[in-house]
Formats: structure tokens, C-alpha cells, sequence
């Protein structure tokens, strides 16, 4: 057993990760930790998978999706936000002070006007510019993308031995509009039972929303598994619903309460960032496909 605070997230996001660790270096929950990792890679204009930045759909408005849950099994989400940077925090906002667990769309955007979030633009320049190419070749189809996915997944466990998570997204570039994906679907793209650990998920959402797969994962982990083991059934079971597609990425990764950890996926070149008493490393992930 790894002794400590852990936290890990989908990618390299060594600075998404820096903060979350700073939080439970000092003390702080894994909720908090969770939620501060992941602001990060929200405000970075260069992840053109998140937040501030991030691709928009098909008709040209940026959209984003986001979820939190806490070592208690609370949790909120977000759907179809538009206009502000920080969807985990609205997503906090809406399990902490609603009697719901999902807001979608205008609605969630009126409770966050409503809790002060401040409204901005978040088509950068780049991302249009991209947008612009995108339309002169595209023929309106959501593209099957196996690079370009940088959605955040962050997964914490604090010094009172307390598991959270977090997800954040801007989905699919060029989904259609009103598309939602895994990122913001408790038991999809994160899930964390105290008891056992968690899990969350990066690519092509669709697939991870049909084999609920975080929940997957952690229940795998109850049952014995370890998180990679648990990381690698659930890549399996997608393929498996697939008849041989394999054109499209997925990538799991999972933290059990004894500290472990462990990832999965189907095209190499994924990997996750990792912070724990050993260290702070990129931990490449072993893939179905060499
Ligand atoms: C989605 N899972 O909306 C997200 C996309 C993603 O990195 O992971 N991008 O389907």
C-alpha cells in the first residue's frame, strides 16, 4: 500500500496535477484537490479539449461538460454549459447547494449567473481559426478523432485516506450541437466509491456512456481487480460491443483506496500524470493495440 496523498490525472497535466497536490499537501480534501487540479487545465487556453480554449461544436458554440463527486458519493454535473470557465466549480455549486445532480444547458447557465460565476467568451482566436478550416472540408459529421483528446480526469485521495474526482471537457471537436458525452455522466467518465477507489475516462465518449465504464472499473476494483486489471476489462468490454472497430481511443485510468493505480487504453500514446510518496512522473499507459 502507498502511504499519502495520491493524485493522478488522464495525460501530462503536471501543472493540473501540481495543484491538486499543493491542496492535499497542505491538508487539504480531495474534493478540493480534485476540483483545483482540474480548474487548471480549464484556464489553459492551449488544451483545445477543455474549457477556456476549447473546440467548439459543429455550429460554432463552445460547450462544455463537467462533473464532480465527493468520498461521501455526493455528486454534480454540468451539461452543455456555455459561457463560463470553470464548469467544476458550477458542477460543485450544483451538488452542494441544489437538491439536483445534473443541470443542463441555459438552466445551468442561470444558476451560475446566479452563484457569481462570471460569463465569458470562450472561442479563442485559435480555436475559430481552426473552426473556419474545419468548415471549408467538413461535411458536418462529429469526427472520429484518436489524437486530440486532452479532457482532464483527475482522481485525488487525501491524508485522511478520502477518495474524490473530477472531470472536465469542451466533448468532441465539432459534435453536433447539444451533444453530450462520458465526461459529465456519473458512472461514464468518473466514478469514485470511498470504499473501493475511482476511475475516469478519456475519448470517444459515446463508448464509455455505453459501458458505463467507470463504474465498471470501480465495481471490477470491488470485486478483486486491480486498478489495471480493472483498467483493461474495461477497454475490453468496449471492444467487445465493437465487432472489430477499433478506430477511435479510449483511456481508463483508476485509483484503488490501498493507493494503486493503473491505466489502460486502445492506441498507444496515451498516458497519465502521477503524484504519490514515490514521486511526481508521466506513467505511460499500456495499450490494447501496440
Ligand atoms: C467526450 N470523452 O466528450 C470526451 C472527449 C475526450 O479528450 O475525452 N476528449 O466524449
Amino acid at each position: 500500500a502507498i502511504a499519502g496523498p495520491i493524485a493522478l490525472c488522464t495525460w501530462n497535466f503536471g501543472k493540473a496535477s501540481e495543484a491538486a497536490w499543493e491542496v492535499l499537501n497542505a491538508g487539504g480534501s480531495s474534493l478540493d484537490a480534485a476540483e483545483a487540479g482540474v480548474r487548471v487545465e480549464e484556464s489553459n487556453p492551449e488544451n483545445m479539449t477543455v474549457g477556456l480554449g476549447g473546440r467548439p461544436d459543429r455550429d460554432g458554440h463552445v460547450t462544455l461538460d463537467a462533473c464532480i463527486m465527493d468520498s461521501d458519493g455526493n455528486c454534480g454535473a454540468v451539461m452543455a454549459l456555455e459561457g463560463f470557465e470553470h464548469p467544476v466549480s458550477v458542477a460543485r455549486k450544483v451538488m452542494e447547494e441544489t437538491p439536483h445532480v445534473i443541470l443542463v444547458g441555459e438552466g445551468a447557465a442561470q444558476f451560475a449567473r446566479e452563484q457569481g460565476f462570471d460569463t465569458r467568451e470562450l472561442l479563442t482566436e485559435a480555436a475559430r481559426e481552426e473552426y473556419e478550416e474545419w468548415k471549408k472540408t467538413s461535411d458536418y459529421k462529429p469526427v472520429i478523432n484518436i489524437e486530440n483528446h486532452d479532457t482532464i480526469g483527475m482522481l485525488t485521495r487525501d491524508s485522511a485516506g478520502n477518495i474524490a474526482g473530477a472531470c472536465t471537457t469542451s466533448g468532441l471537436a465539432y459534435k453536433m450541437r447539444g451533444r453530450v458525452g462520458d465526461s459529465p455522466v456519473i458512472g461514464a467518465g468518473l466514478y469514485v466509491d470511498n470504499e473501493v477507489g475511482g476511475a475516469t475516462a478519456t475519448g470517444m465518449g459515446e463508448e464509455v456512456v455505453r459501458t458505463v465504464g467507470s463504474f465498471l472499473i470501480v465495481e471490477l476494483m470491488r470485486q478483486g481487480l486491480s486498478p489495471q486489471a480493472a483498467c483493461e476489462e474495461g477497454v475490453r468490454r468496449i471492444l467487445a460491443k465493437n465487432k472489430g472497430r477499433q478506430d477511435f481511443q479510449i483511456g481508463f485510468i483508476a485509483l484503488n483506496k490501498q493507493g494503486q493505480t493503473g491505466s489502460y487504453c486502445i492506441h498507444p500514446g496515451f498516458s497519465y500524470r502521477l503524484y504519490d510518496a514515490n514521486g511526481h512522473r508521466n506513467v505511460p499507459s499500456a495499450s490494447f493495440i501496440q
